[in-house]
């Protein structure tokens, strides 16, 4: 049997996941752990610009956004990523993660499957051939880290881009928010990379599962209630080609990173959409200065942000 949960933001959606799986989930107990598992589930999110939780434990948009960079640099480099998700070290074979979303988007020289989809949709908005493809037949050799995406398809409809993703397997608590973030964010890139709207996002699992040392976890964060909905969305890109901006972005991402804390000073960011994203980050590498997150939050150009900046100075700063 198959299910559909539908809602218009990330919590509201996440919500009926648990729900679900705690009240109908099967037991199965694979090498990872045991897990409450559903199969054939379709989540479709209809505003995918709500695509963060407003919660204050499941607020995962810095490690979410710094792991859309590593996709965005291309990279299989464990260290990028581990800086903002130490569990991928597991999965590392000396120092490279084989599985890789990032090579396989966006290739080299211009020649990924993403750009290649731009340009399918702009020579034919009504084509169905617009399909990213991340598993590849490679991948069944191995057994670690193994891509847990299929494929994207990009269908224009309408002046619309949806997106559908298909997914073999996906862990409802820490691999669906980020999941989830990235895709609408690349649903939203070749959005303005083709001049249309953004349609709804589909996001269809053959297992998702929740892993029992999850649960309390899960537990806390049901407890927590409802987000208002009015302040669920984030700012849409602005509209136009994002690719001079997104290496922007990546350049300050780099610099966050790579300078050690203690000398990072958070000068030279830019205004706006994008320059809000790398505030946020500056803030995650200042969160053991937290006398400097005030004038970071002052400056962002949306207070949509300011949670994400402002909790540095109560958490001290998980990433996840
Ligand atoms: O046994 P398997 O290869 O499916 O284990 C990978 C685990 O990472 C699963 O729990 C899967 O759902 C999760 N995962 C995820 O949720 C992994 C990736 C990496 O491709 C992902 N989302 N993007």
């Amino acid at each position: 049997m198959s299910t559909t949960l539908e809602a218009d933001t990330f919590d509201d959606l996440l919500h009926s996941v648990f729900d679900r799986l705690i009240a109908d989930g099967q037991r199965i107990v694979p090498t990872r752990g045991p897990a409450l598992e559903e199969t054939a589930v379709l989540l479709r999110l209809t505003d995918p610009l709500a695509r963060l939780s407003r919660s204050a434990r499941r607020s995962t948009v810095v490690s979410a956004l710094g792991e859309l960079c590593w996709y965005l640099h291309g990279s299989d480099d464990v260290a990028h990523v581990a800086y903002y998700v130490p569990q991928y070290r597991r999965e590392a074979i000396d120092g490279q993660l084989l599985g890789a979303y990032g090579p396989r988007l966006f290739g080299s020289g211009g020649s990924g499957q993403l750009n290649r989809v731009i340009e399918i949709l702009k020579r034919r908005p009504d084509s169905r051939q617009a399909v990213v493809q991340l598993f590849d037949a490679d991948d069944l050799s191995r057994a670690k880290d193994v891509p847990c995406t299929c494929t994207l398809q990009f269908l224009l409809r309408e002046g619309r881009l949806e997106l559908i993703v298909h997914m073999r397997s996906n862990d409802a608590f820490l691999g669906l928010p980020h999941d989830l973030f990235a895709f609408t964010m690349f649903q939203e890139l070749v959005a303005r990379s083709v001049g249309a709207k953004l349609g709804a996002y589909s996001h269809f699992v053959g297992s998702l599962h929740l892993y029992d040392e999850h649960r309390a976890a899960v537990d806390a964060y049901r407890d927590e209630g409802w987000f208002a909905q009015s302040t669920a969305a984030m700012p849409p890109m602005p509209a136009g080609d994002p690719w001079a901006a997104v290496e922007v972005l990546l350049d300050a991402e780099q610099r966050i990173r790579l300078t050690p804390a203690e000398e990072y000073e958070a000068e030279g960011l830019a205004d706006g959409y994008w320059g809000d994203l790398a505030k946020v980050l500056a803030a995650f590498r200042l969160r053991r200065r937290p006398e400097r997150l005030p004038a970071i939050a002052a400056s962002l150009a949306n207070q949509f942000y300011g949670i994400y900046v402002t909790d540095r100075i109560h958490a001290g700063g998980a990433a996840l």
